[in-house]
C-alpha cells in the first residue's frame, strides 16, 4: 500500500513520554494514526527560526510516526506565517477585511516559504506516496512541488472557511491562489457552503466548468472538490471525561459552582470567535434576568494565540476592559459573574470542565468548523446533559442541528438562549443530546480522514495504469462515506 505524508504548518504528534497523557489533540491523534497505519511521514516547519535557511531536514521517531520537520529563517517567519497566513488569508477568510493586510513582501514570503518546503519534502518522496497538504498557510506548496517534476496524486485541505467571491476578489493576487490550488488532484472543505463558494469563484471568476464527472475543469486542469466535516474522537473523549484527572476536575469546578449554574466558553483568543459579542451577551443576560443574576457564572477558557500581530493585542485589551466592566457591574462581595483563564488545559482537564457545564457558549462570528462545540457534546453525561448554544456561522452549525442555533451579533438572541437553556427541563436536554451525541460519534475525526484519504486515492494517479477507478463525483460526506464503505481497503484501516 502506498505511503501518506501529510504537510502541515506545524507538526505535533502525540508524545506523551514528553507532555504526558491527555495533552494531545484529536487531529493529531486521527493523524498519527493513519500515518503509522501507511508508515508514513508527517512534515512541517519546526517551529524555530535560524539566522539563514539551510533546509537542513529534521528526522525523528516519536510513537511510531517518522517526522521531518526544518527550520525557518526569521524574515520567512515574519512575512510567511505573522504576515501572509495570519494578516492576510486568516483575517479574509473570515470575512474581516477591515483587519487584512494587503503587503507585497507577505505574498512574496509566503511563496518563498512554500518554495523551501516544496526543496525540503522532495527528496522524501517515493513514487507510489500519496501526500496530504492541510491548511491555508501552504496552499501553493503543490504548485511548487509540480515544477519539481512531483506528479504524484496530492491532496489539499482548509480547515477554515472559503470565503464568498466577492471577498476573494479583494486579494490582489487571488487569480494566482486560486490557480495554485488547480494543481492538487482533491480539494477538501469543511462545508457544502464553502465547496459552493469556491465553485462560484471558479464559474464566475475564471469561467471554469464541471464535466460530467463532476470534476472541476479550469486552468486548463481537473480536480475533485467535495465538503471533508471535521470531526472529534467523540468516542475516545467520552472515556477520557471518566478517567480520574478529568473527574478531579469536574469535582473541583463542581465544588467552586454550588448554587451556580455554570456556563463554559473555551475558545483560542481570536478575534473570529465572538468573544467580545459573547461577553455583551452574557451581560445582556445579566441585565434582563435578576433574578437569575446569583444563580449563573460564566467561565471563559481563551489561551493566547498569534500575539506578535497587533489585532489581537488590541483585541486582548478590549476583552480585559470588557471583563472588568461586567464584573465591575454586576459582582458582589461573594459572587464574580465572569471568571476569565488565559492558559491551556489538558485534554482530559477539559473535558471535566465541560461536564461540569450546564450549558456551553460557542459563538464565533465566522468558523471553517470548530470541535469544542463537538469536543462539549461528547463530554457530557447522558443522563444529565448541559446545552450547546451554537452561533449559525460554525461550521458545526450544519451538522448539529440540535444544538440551540444562534446569530452571535444578537446579544438578545444570545441572553434569550441562556434563559432557555438553564431553564430547559431534562427530557428536552436528553433528546437534543441523543441526536448530537449520534451526529458527533457517526462523522467522527477518524470518518473524516478515511474519507478523505480514500477519496484521494480514488484519484487517477498519472504514473500507475493499475488504479482503482474513481467511483463517482464525491459531492458530500454521505457520498464520501459510500465510497469508504465500497473500499473494503479503507474500512480495515478504520478497525
Ligand atoms: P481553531 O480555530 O483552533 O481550529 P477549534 O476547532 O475550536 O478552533 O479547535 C480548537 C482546539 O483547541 C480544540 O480541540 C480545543 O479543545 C483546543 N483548545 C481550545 N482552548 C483550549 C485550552 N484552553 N486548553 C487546551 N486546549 C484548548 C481551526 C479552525 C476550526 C476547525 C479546526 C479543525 O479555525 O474552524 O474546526 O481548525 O479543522
Amino acid at each position: 500500500m502506498s505511503r501518506l505524508i501529510v504537510v502541515s504548518n506545524r507538526v505535533n504528534p502525540p508524545n506523551p513520554a514528553a507532555d504526558g497523557e491527555g495533552s494531545v489533540g484529536g487531529l493529531a491523534m486521527a493523524l498519527a494514526a493513519a500515518l503509522r497505519e501507511y508508515s508514513g511521514i508527517w512534515f512541517g516547519w519546526s517551529g524555530k527560526t535560524i539566522p539563514e535557511f539551510t533546509g537542513q531536514l529534521n528526522m525523528q521517531r516519536i510513537e511510531g510516526v517518522t517526522v521531518a520537520t526544518v527550520d525557518l529563517e526569521e524574515t520567512d517567519y515574519q512575512e510567511y506565517y505573522n504576515g501572509y497566513a495570519n494578516k492576510t488569508l486568516w483575517p479574509l477568510f473570515h470575512y474581516r477585511v477591515d483587519l487584512t493586510a494587503y503587503d507585497r513582501s507577505f505574498g512574496e514570503g509566503y511563496d518563498r516559504v512554500n518554495k523551501r518546503f516544496a526543496e525540503t519534502l522532495l527528496p522524501l518522496i517515493e513514487p507510489d506516496d500519496i501526500v496530504w497538504v492541510h491548511d491555508y498557510h501552504l496552499i501553493p506548496l503543490a504548485r511548487e512541488l509540480r515544477r519539481m517534476g512531483v506528479t504524484n496524486r496530492i491532496g489539499f485541505f482548509l480547515h477554515i472557511p472559503w470565503p464568498a467571491h466577492q471577498l476573494v476578489v479583494t486579494l490582489p493576487r487571488h487569480r494566482q491562489l486560486v490557480e495554485a490550488l488547480f494543481d492538487y488532484d482533491l480539494l477538501g472543505f469543511q462545508t457544502e457552503e464553502s465547496l459552493h463558494a469556491f465553485e462560484g469563484y471558479v464559474f464566475s471568476e475564471v469561467h471554469g466548468s464541471k464535466n460530467e464527472r463532476g470534476e472541476l475543469q479550469a486552468f486548463g486542469r481537473k480536480l475533485d472538490a467535495s465538503a471533508f466535516p471535521i470531526g472529534v474522537d467523540a468516542q475516545d473523549f467520552a472515556q477520557v471525561v471518566k478517567g480520574e484527572t478529568a473527574r478531579k476536575t469536574y469535582d473541583r469546578m463542581m465544588a467552586h459552582s454550588v448554587f451556580r449554574k455554570m456556563v463554559v466558553g473555551v475558545d483560542r483568543l481570536d478575534y473570529s470567535k465572538g468573544l467580545e459579542e459573547r461577553l455583551i451577551g452574557f451581560e445582556r443576560f445579566l441585565h434582563d434576568h435578576p433574578d437569575l443574576r446569583r444563580e449563573v457564572m460564566l467561565l471563559q477558557v481563551a489561551p493566547i494565540s498569534r500575539d506578535e500581530v497587533e489585532a489581537y493585542q488590541d483585541l486582548r485589551g478590549r476583552l480585559d476592559g470588557l471583563i472588568g466592566r461586567i464584573n465591575g457591574a454586576y459582582a458582589e462581595m461573594d459572587f464574580t459573574p465572569i471568571r476569565y483563564v488565559n492558559r491551556s488545559y489538558r485534554r482530559d482537564e477539559l473535558a471535566g470542565i465541560y461536564r461540569a457545564a450546564k450549558a456551553a457558549l460557542v459563538t464565533p462570528l465566522r468558523d471553517g468548523m470548530n470541535l469544542v462545540a463537538k469536543e462539549y457534546v461528547a463530554a457530557q453525561d447522558p443522563e444529565d446533559p448541559g446545552v450547546l448554544i451554537l452561533s449559525r456561522f460554525a461550521g458545526a452549525a450544519r451538522q448539529m442541528k440540535d444544538a440551540l442555533i444562534i446569530n452571535p451579533n444578537s446579544p438578545e438572541e444570545i441572553s434569550d438562549a441562556l434563559e432557555r437553556a438553564l431553564s430547559m427541563g431534562v427530557d428536552e436536554r436528553k433528546r437534543r443530546w441523543e441526536a448530537l451525541f449520534e451526529n458527533v460519534t457517526r462523522e467522527d475525526v477518524t470518518a473524516w480522514r478515511d474519507n478523505f484519504v480514500s477519496a484521494l486515492r480514488a484519484r487517477p494517479d498519472p504514473d500507475n495504469d493499475d488504479r482503482e477507478e474513481p467511483p463517482t463525483p464525491v459531492q458530500s460526506l454521505d457520498v464520501a462515506a459510500k465510497t469508504l464503505r465500497a473500499q473494503p481497503e479503507a474500512k480495515a484501516m478504520r478497525a
